[in-house]
């Protein structure tokens, strides 16, 4: 009965925006995001707890980026693609490389928005992993492309400190295997080219800057402790079998 008393307390302040007297837990619940808008696009969960990446990147910074940051343009395209129907319907690698096609007035904002949708959700799923050493193909492929893995993180850092403002650096692959460092600005992706992503890294500072403000150096190389080496070689193996959605 008490349960029963207090909840409809809560509910009763949290109509009229008085929200003090609640619980802490039901004081937690309320200040979650709204629900995005109904689709057709919609957020994926975070593959893992925003705690799994810590210390490297904090769960702070985890939920923030996904929770508003990757909703935020979740939210964002389907607002632009509401009186769109045949754009909305595509998937969503298929618009990245449609935008010549999609009507000026929204073109700027899909854009923007379906390649943060597509960056983001390729890139929770590369992380939450133990770094390390990757192997097999991958670890070959990267052998044959860049001469070492360490050549390859001696690369990445270097292109992904170039990147000026907000951007991303990317691993593309083609679809004979061969990979390449590709960085691009904001949320543009290899995608737009139809090109496939092996993995990427974002280096927009909403990405870092809560534990290591203007040190984005120290980001990049923390950030080869939480790849997902299973992850990105399920994804290589995808990527030339033309099976990898995003
Ligand atoms: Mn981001």
């Amino acid at each position: 009965m008490l349960m029963t008393s207090r909840r409809a307390v809560v509910f009763a302040g949290a109509a009229s925006g008085v929200a003090a007297i609640a619980p802490r837990r039901v004081w937690a619940q309320a200040a979650a995001p709204a629900p995005a808008p109904a689709g057709p696009f919609t957020l994926p969960p975070l593959p893992y707890a925003p705690t799994a990446n810590e210390p490297s990147i904090d769960a702070q910074t985890m939920s923030l980026h996904h929770d508003r940051h990757h909703a935020a343009y979740v939210a964002n395209l389907n607002a632009a693609l509401k009186d769109h129907g045949q754009l909305a319907a595509l998937p969503l690698a298929e618009l990245l490389t449609k935008l010549p096609e999609v009507p000026d007035t929204i073109r700027t904002t899909v854009r923007n928005n379906a390649g943060g949708h597509a960056n983001h959700s390729m890139f929770w799923t590369v992380m939450g992993g133990k770094g390390g050493d990757p192997w097999g193909p991958v670890a070959a492929a990267i052998t044959r492309d860049f001469g070492s893995i360490a050549q390859l993180k001696e690369a990445f850092q270097k292109v992904g400190l170039g990147v000026f403002g907000s951007g991303w650096v990317f691993v593309s692959v083609d679809k004979g295997g061969k990979l390449a460092l590709t960085p691009r600005p904001n949320q543009d992706t290899p995608l737009m080219e139809g090109s496939s992503v092996l993995f990427g890294n974002d280096v927009w500072e909403h990405a870092y800057y809560l534990k290591y403000q203007n040190r984005r150096a120290d980001y990049l190389t923390a950030w080869w402790n939480v790849i997902n080496w299973d992850a990105v070689s399920d994804r290589y193996a995808k990527a030339q079998a033309g099976s990898l959605p995003l």
